[in-house]
């Protein structure tokens, strides 16, 4: 069991942790709890880069070894990092579990070392017709990050 840790932080009050888990070469699991949120969904997505020097702007964009669209955990077409949307209950908490195939913790696709960013908005998960849909799903902007790290 390979496991890793993201502790999320903003200057506005969004914290928590999230926890990933991977046994062998099976799916990730990702659970997690975040507070401070506006109630609703949220895009919720793996970014490439473990880079915060100038806050979540620095993280690059959606962790894509493929090449591939934007689209949703579901879709053939999706970028790795795409993890959709979290919904935060209307005391502003969410609190989930995603089992996902395409982040895994070790080989040359790891997510160790990349980012997990939260997003102000929904993720339209590609289908918004927006012009930023198949780039980032039009989720607005980045409230929280955190890096991905090994844990013990
Ligand atoms: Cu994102
Ligand atoms: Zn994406």
């Amino acid at each position: 069991m390979v496991k890793a840790v993201v502790v999320l932080g903003s200057g506005d009050g969004v914290k928590g942790t999230v926890q990933f888990a991977q046994e062998g070469d099976g799916p990730t699991t990702v659970t997690g709890t975040i507070s401070g949120l506006k109630p609703g969904l949220h895009g919720f997505h793996v970014h490439a880069l473990g880079d915060t020097t100038n806050g979540c702007m620095s993280t690059g964009p959606h962790f894509n070894p493929l090449g591939k669209e934007h689209g949703a955990p579901d879709d053939e077409t999706r970028h790795a990092g795409d993890l959709g949307n979290i919904t935060a209950s209307d005391d502003g908490t969410a609190t989930f579990t995603i089992v996902d195939t395409q982040i895994p913790l070790t080989g040359p696709n790891s997510i160790i070392g990349r980012a997990v960013v939260v997003h102000a908005d929904p993720d339209d998960l590609g289908k918004g017709g927006h012009e930023l849909s198949k780039s980032t799903g039009n989720a607005g902007g980045r409230i929280a990050c955190g890096i991905i790290g090994l844990q013990g």
